[in-house]
């Protein structure tokens, strides 16, 4: 690994040339598009993000999710490389190319459940599941989608009314699309009942919901994440979603797991729904899938996607040759390096630390997450009252120290971590008695 795989905090966070860069962004960039730790970067690799001032960050984010395989991953590299030297792009819907037709043929093989399945390409997490609807409707010849609480879907027009929360992705940007219901997720930390009676309850208030408000003959499709990504690391009941899916199923609704976080080793598995044996009818696939190159994809049943018309679908960016060779690449080092294995190993390191912070600070009202997807939520001592100003501060603590940790949750009080999976346990170890020692000194 050509970055050196160590943490390493020369100046204050952000240094000099960041500030720099920092003033010339306010000048030139939209203000909208904000930036949670300003410390612009010069090259990264493995567990490390280098900055413009020399520091050697420790990384718990992963670009959010994306860089699974780790930053500049020489498969991915070496791939890219050759793609953009022999074309750059010519559109595939214009005169195709063979790597567009690998991908999907990967995704057909990856994807939960061993039914005959087609794949479509797109350039974001948003752009996709915009197209899992439109399939849905189109195969169903129904409108209506329901959504959760929670949810995140991205923040294109259609995919903004799927998101749940307003600030800071709604406010001010309607009127939203039609036809979107919205219905309680199953949330075990905040089931008003506790947490065993959730799957089940949660379950019957789905039902009831979409029978009495929406019509299940009304209802093209139920989209779900099957860890919640934004909305705060929310792994929903266990059974609820085999409960959701094979509802749907009986009622001919489309299943659509949002897998644009959970997937490709995220959780351990390829995808999050084989955790539980669910086999989504459409799952949506981004950030990981290519190593950091902009990359999406539905995937699905062969008879639901090839329900639209000819040229129903498409962009003109969509399965762009270079994104394509690094997914490849990007695949092939998941399986030859195993890194499902990896993020199985990072949760074994990392859960029982955090288990052990949350006894330690009774600040930590829940600890939970998945393979290299975990989250703690933060809340006033004693409550379940959502502590924001805590976790603010506590994240902001970490990168002080050198640490990228990210926030979450539709109330801003979750800490959550999502390491590149290729990060050794040394860094690891190291990020976590980071944020045992911000703990300490907020308490
Ligand atoms: N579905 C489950 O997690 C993207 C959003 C960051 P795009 N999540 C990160 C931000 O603040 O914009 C996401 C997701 C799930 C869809 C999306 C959307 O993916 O590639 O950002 O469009």
């Amino acid at each position: 690994m050509t970055v050196p795989q160590q943490r390493l905090v020369k100046t204050s966070i952000p240094g000099p040339r960041s500030v720099e860069l920092h003033a010339r962004k306010a000048s030139a960039v939209a203000s909208g598009v904000g930036t949670m730790l300003p410390v612009y970067v010069e090259r990264a690799g493995g567990g490390i993000v280098v900055d413009v001032d020399g520091n050697q960050l420790i990384d718990f984010g992963s670009g959010i999710a994306v860089v699974s395989v780790g930053n500049a991953a020489p498969r991915v590299v070496a791939a890219v490389q050759q793609q953009v030297a022999e074309f750059t792009h010519t559109c595939f819907m214009i005169t195709p190319y063979e790597g567009y037709i690998a991908v999907a043929e990967k995704l057909n093989e990856l994807t939960p459940g061993d039914h005959e399945k087609r794949s479509a390409l797109f350039n974001s997490g948003a752009e996709a599941v915009e197209n899992a609807i439109k399939i849905a409707r189109v195969h169903t010849g129904r409108q209506a989608v329901v959504a959760f609480d929670h949810a995140y879907h991205g923040r294109t027009n259609l995919t903004m009314a799927l998101t749940a929360k307003n600030m800071p992705y709604k406010n001010g940007f309607g009127p939203f699309a039609s036809e979107i219901y919205r219905v309680p997720m199953a949330y075990p930390y905040r089931w008003p009942t506790g947490p065993e009676r959730c799957a089940e309850e949660a379950f019957g208030e789905f039902v009831e919901l979409v029978h009495t408000q929406v019509g299940e003959q009304n209802t093209a499709a139920v989209i779900i994440e099957p860890i919640q990504g934004e909305g705060g690391f929310v792994v929903p009941a266990p059974g609820f979603l085999a409960r959701v899916a094979s509802w749907c199923a009986e009622h001919g609704i489309v299943f659509i797991a949002d897998e644009i976080q959970t997937g490709f080793c995220r959780t351990g598995d390829w995808f999050a729904c084989e955790y539980e044996d669910v086999v989504p009818d459409l799952v949506t696939a981004a950030k990981g899938i290519a190593g950091g190159l902009p990359l999406a994809a539905v995937t699905g049943r062969a008879e639901m996607m090839d329900s639209v018309h000819v040229g129903g679908l498409g962009g003109t960016y969509g399965g762009n040759p270079v994104a394509c060779a690094a997914a490849l690449a990007a695949i092939e080092t998941m399986r030859a390096d195993d890194l499902c294995g990896a993020a199985r190993r990072i949760e074994s390191v990392m859960l029982p630390r955090l288990a052990a912070l949350a006894n330690k600070y009774d600040v930590i009202g829940d600890v939970r997450g998945r393979g290299a997807m975990l989250a703690v939520e933060l809340v006033v001592p004693g409550t379940k009252d959502p502590d924001p100003a805590l976790t603010a501060t506590l994240s902001a603590a970490c990168h002080q120290q050198g640490l990228i940790t990210l926030t979450a949750g539709t109330f801003g009080n979750v800490l959550r971590f999502l390491p590149p999976l290729v990060i050794d346990d040394t860094l690891l170890n190291e990020g976590l008695d980071i944020l045992d020692a911000a703990f300490a000194a907020s308490a």
